[in-house]
């Protein structure tokens, strides 16, 4: 049962840390999910800082993985938990992606927006992040508080390591985004930043909207393995990205679930059967 005092935290903050969501079991079909995943990478698999020593490894929505994805979800405690988080009768798994940063040396996730790369609106949205390991505060995820409510910035290509705002659609629809490291080494409290160590079996759910980057690997906590599973509901629209990008794919609809995204206008809620409905 989600407590009202949490409930207002993610309104007002944009994300909230779920201690102990997930039972053993629960969990253990979450890393099943995780190691088919990167055992068969589908067409969206890709990394950040492809091609440099900090090269890790990314998979985003696996067409593959699917089938398997959405029948698992019947059994996992998401759809109660969006609905009760969001004050949402309806409930509907997106999709999963996957983050392996290993050996030490995976990079921080350059700060950003997954708005800047998937056409989506309205306060009805989630991201379950879940990590396998104990994460300590020092490697964690990072969110800039309340920023889901704020501007919608251009997002990062992640290829430039030295250019960690390197614009994805260029063009003057979308701020560039601001330099936040950059900001912090010089202010360290130039943006509130909310963080938390977690624990395997705990969910950090946030808003897709919110600016948030981090968690990198070092010697001293050298491997992370994460999944994340993305939920919309009632008040979920489609916002669409730029009509014009110099990123190959990702004008107006984004690069997932592009048929779909087409028959869709900007402001409608965002329906389409393709997704699986939760409650
Ligand atoms: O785990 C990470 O490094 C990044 C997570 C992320 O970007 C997300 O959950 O959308």
């Amino acid at each position: 049962m989600i407590q009202e005092s949490l409930r207002q935290r993610y309104r007002e903050d944009g994300a909230v840390l779920l201690r102990g969501a997930l039972n053993k079991e629960q969990l253990a079909r979450c890393r099943e999910a995780l190691d088919w995943g990167a055992a068969n990478p589908g067409p969206n698999a890709s990394g950040m800082l492809v091609g440099t020593e900090h090269q890790s490894f990314v998979d985003n929505s696996n067409p593959a993985a699917k089938p398997r994805l959405d029948a698992m979800m019947a059994d996992m405690p998401f759809g109660q938990l969006f609905a009760e988080l969001w004050g949402s009768k309806h409930v509907w798994y997106f999709a999963e992606e996957i983050f392996l940063k290993t050996g030490g040396i995976g990079p921080r996730t350059f700060w950003h927006q997954d708005t800047s790369y998937l056409p989506w609106g309205g306060s009805h949205w989630g991201n379950a992040w879940i990590s396998f390991e104990s994460v300590p505060k020092s490697n964690a995820l990072e969110i800039v508080r309340g920023s889901h409510l704020g501007t919608r910035y251009d997002g990062p290509t992640f290829r430039d390591p030295n250019d960690p705002t390197d614009p994805l659609h260029g063009g003057d629809v979308l701020p560039r985004l601001p330099d936040i490291e950059a900001e912090r080494k010089a202010n360290p409290g130039a943006w509130d930043v909310l963080s938390w160590a977690t624990e395997p079996g705990d969910v950090l759910v946030l808003h897709p909207n919110s600016l948030h980057g981090g968690a990198a690997v070092d010697t001293a906590f050298p491997d992370r393995h994460t999944i994340v599973f993305r939920f919309f509901g009632d008040d979920a629209t489609f916002h669409p990205l730029p009509a014009v990008s110099r990123a190959p794919g990702f004008a107006r609809n984004g690069m997932l679930f592009q048929k779909e995204m087409a028959r869709l206008e900007g402001g409608e809620p965002f329906r389409s059967p393709i997704f699986q409905q939760l409650r």
